[in-house]
C-alpha cells in the first residue's frame, strides 16, 4: 500500500457553523474540498496514531464517496482502527455511543442533519470528541484556522473498502472494522429503559407510529420498537434510509412531518406518534391530534425523568438553550434542580454533562438528550416518553395539560425568514443592536420593553465567554422576542425570530400559537424593520 502526500490549495470558506461544516453538495464536490477539511481536523488533533476513529453517516447522497475518502486519509494518517457502520450508516447518537464504548479518540458524522439530501441539496460533516460530544468551540476554531493554511493531505492509495459486510479488513497497520449499525445502540437502550415493562404495554394493546422520514433512524426504530418491544409490524414508516430521503425534508416538525401529523389527527390514530430527523438526533412527539411543543417536551422529561431507574438520584440539574422556552424553568425550580441557559448549539451542553452538573438538556429545535451520551438523541427521547406513558398510565395530551394547568402554558412560535442576501440579514441584527440602548421603557402596541440585551454565555465549567448569541427583548419576565441568525443554513442566511409568552389564565390554555402570538409577531417585524432592510414580509416557515 502506497501512502501519498497530495499537494492542495486552501479553501477560504471552511468555517464551521452551529454543527460542523454544512454546504451544498456542489461545493463539497470541488477538488480536494473534503480532503482538505478532513486533513485539517487530523492536523489539529494530538497523538492519534495507532488509536481508534469512528465514522458514521445518515446515508445521504455523497456519503459513500466521502466515507471512502475519510477512510483512505485516516489510514494514511496511521490510525490503528477505523470503526464504520455497515454501509456507512450510524446515527449521530449511535456514533457518539460507539466512540465512548470502543474508547475511540473521536469520530466523524457525515450528515447535514435535517437539511434535505440529494445531488442539488446539502451535505455535512461534523466531528465528535472522545466523549462522543460535538467538538467544542475552541476545537472547531482550530479546525477552521488549519483549513486556511493547509498545503497537502495524506492519502492511502487503495481500492474502495467494502462496507457492506460486517467484519475486519487490514490495510498496512490499520484495521477497518465494519460493525452492525444498530446493535450497540439498541443494547445500550436496553440498559437505560425497562424493555420488559414497555413490551407488556404493547402486548396490552398500546399503539404507536414512528416516521423515520426515509432517514437514518429507520433501522434503529424497526429493531427497537417493532422487533424488541413488539409494536406491530408497519408501526415504523419511511423506514429505509434513502440518499435523497425520498424527496422528504427530514426535519420533524409540523410542516415537514405533515403525513404523520395528518395520521395522528385521524379517528383511528394510534396512541402515540413520533418522528426523527436525517441523522437521528432530533425528535417530535404527538398524541392523538395533539403535537407536543419541544420546549414543553423538555419540561415533561424534567418532571418525570427520575421515574426511569437509570436516572434515579442523578437528576441534579437541567439545561436548555436560550431560545428554548422557559417551560422547563418552573419544573426545575419546583424540583430544586439547577438550571443552565446556554447558547444554541449542542456543543454547549458538553461541559455541563461532563462535569455532572446536568443530567438532562434540550432545545426548541426538537433536540433532547441526557447524561447517557453527549449528543442529542431522538430514539432515546421517544423511549423516555414511552416509559413515562407506561409509568403514569396517562395520555400524551393529559400529561401536557397537567403541565399547563400547574405552571401556565408558554406559547411559542418560531418564524424563520430565509434571506438570500446574507449582508441584508446581518444588517437586521446590527440595526437591532444599535437600537438596544434606547429600547428599554419604550412601548410597542401597548407592550413595554423591560429588558433588551445581546445574549452572552460564560461556561460555568471552563469560564470561557461566548458572545453575540442572539438579541433578547423582554416585555415582562415571561414574554420575549429573540432574534438570531441560524448557524446551519448552507446558502444565504436564515433569520430566526423566536416568540414566547406564558399564559396562566386557564380559559386560554388551548389557543392556537399563531393566533395568540400574532401581535408579538407584528411587533417583531416592526422592531426589526425586516421589510425595509430585506424586502421580506412574511416567514418562510413558522413552527
Ligand atoms: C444543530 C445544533 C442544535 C441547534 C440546531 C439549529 O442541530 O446541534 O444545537 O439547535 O442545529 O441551529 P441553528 O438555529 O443555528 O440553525 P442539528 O440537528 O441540525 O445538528
Amino acid at each position: 500500500m502506497e501512502i501519498l502526500s497530495v499537494k492542495t490549495e486552501p479553501y477560504s470558506d471552511q468555517t464551521l457553523g452551529t454543527s460542523g461544516l454544512r454546504r451544498k453538495v456542489s461545493v463539497v464536490k470541488q477538488p480536494h474540498y473534503l480532503e482538505n477539511f478532513i486533513q485539517s481536523v487530523f492536523d489539529s488533533l494530538d497523538n492519534f496514531e495507532g488509536k481508534t476513529l469512528v465514522i458514521g453517516g445518515d446515508g445521504r447522497y455523497y456519503n459513500d464517496t466521502a466515507i471512502q475518502a475519510l477512510i483512505k486519509i485516516a489510514i494514511a494518517n496511521q490510525f490503528g482502527r477505523i470503526i464504520v457502520g455497515q454501509n456507512g450508516i450510524l446515527s449521530t447518537p449511535a456514533t457518539s455511543h460507539v466512540i465512548v464504548k470502543y474508547k475511540a479518540i473521536g469520530g466523524f458524522i457525515l450528515s447535514a442533519s435535517h437539511n434535505p439530501g440529494g445531488p442539488d441539496a446539502d451535505f455535512g460533516i461534523k466531528f465528535d470528541t472522545e466523549h462522543g460530544a460535538p467538538a467544542p468551540q475552541d476545537m472547531t476554531e482550530k479546525f477552521t484556522l488549519r483549513t486556511r493554511e493547509i498545503d497537502h493531505f495524506w492519502w492511502a492509495d487503495i481500492p474502495d473498502v467494502n462496507l457492506s459486510v460486517i467484519g475486519e479488513q487490514t490495510f498496512g497497520s490499520t484495521i477497518v472494522q465494519v460493525i452492525d449499525s444498530v446493535k450497540d445502540y439498541a443494547d445500550y437502550m436496553q440498559e437505560i429503559f425497562d424493555f420488559k415493562r414497555l413490551k407488556k404495554m404493547f402486548q396490552q394493546g398500546f399503539t404507536m407510529t414512528f416516521d423515520a422520514m426515509n432517514a437514518v433512524t429507520g433501522p434503529y426504530a424497526v429493531r427497537i420498537f417493532e422487533e424488541l418491544l413488539g409494536a406491530k409490524a408497519g408501526s415504523v414508516v419511511h423506514a429505509k434510509p434513502l440518499p435523497d430521503f425520498g424527496g422528504l425534508h427530514p426535519e420533524p416538525n409540523l410542516t415537514y412531518a405533515k403525513e404523520l401529523v395528518n395520521r395522528m389527527s385521524e379517528d383511528s390514530a394510534p396512541d402515540f406518534g413520533a418522528a426523527s430527523d436525517g441523522d437521528g438526533d432530533r425528535y417530535m412527539i404527538l398524541g392523538k391530534s395533539f403535537p407536543v411543543n419541544p420546549s414543553d417536551s423538555l419540561a415533561i422529561l424534567a418532571e418525570y425523568l427520575d421515574t426511569i431507574p437509570f436516572y434515579q438520584g442523578k437528576l441534579k440539574g437541567v439545561a436548555r438553550s436560550m431560545p428554548t422556552s422557559f417551560a422547563v424553568d418552573d419544573v426545575a425550580k419546583k424540583k430544586g434542580l439547577a438550571l443552565y441557559e446556554t447558547p444554541t448549539g449542542w456543543k454547549f451542553f458538553g461541559n455541563l454533562l461532563n462535569a455532572g452538573k446536568i443530567a438532562l438538556c434540550g432545545e426548541e429545535s426538537f433536540g433532547g438528550g441526557s447524561s447517557h451520551l453527549q449528543e442529542k438523541d431522538g430514539i432515546w427521547a421517544v423511549l423516555c416518553w414511552l416509559s413515562i406513558l407506561e409509568k403514569t398510565g396517562k395520555s400524551v395530551s393529559e400529561l401536557v395539560h397537567e403541565l399547563w394547568n400547574q405552571y401556565g402554558r408558554v406559547y411559542t412560535l418560531l418564524c424563520n425568514y430565509d434571506i438570500a442576501d446574507k449582508k441584508a440579514a446581518e444588517a437586521v441584527i446590527s440595526n437591532l443592536k444599535e437600537k438596544l440602548p434606547h429600547l428599554v421603557g419604550q412601548s410597542v402596541k401597548d407592550r413595554e420593553i423591560t429588558k433588551a440585551f445581546v445574549f452572552a454565555y460564560t461556561d460555568p465549567v471552563t469560564k470561557e465567554v461566548t458572545e453575540n448569541q442572539g438579541i433578547c427583548l423582554y416585555f415582562e419576565d415571561t414574554t420575549r422576542l429573540i432574534f438570531r441568525l441560524s448557524g446551519t443554513s448552507s446558502v444565504g442566511a436564515t433569520l430566526k425570530v423566536y416568540i414566547n409568552e406564558r399564559i396562566t389564565d386557564e380559559k386560554k390554555l388551548n389557543g392556537e400559537p399563531f393566533v395568540v402570538l400574532s401581535d408579538l409577531m407584528q411587533i417583531s417585524m416592526e422592531l426589526s424593520e425586516l421589510k425595509h432592510l430585506t424586502g421580506i414580509q412574511k416567514p418562510s416557515i413558522m413552527t
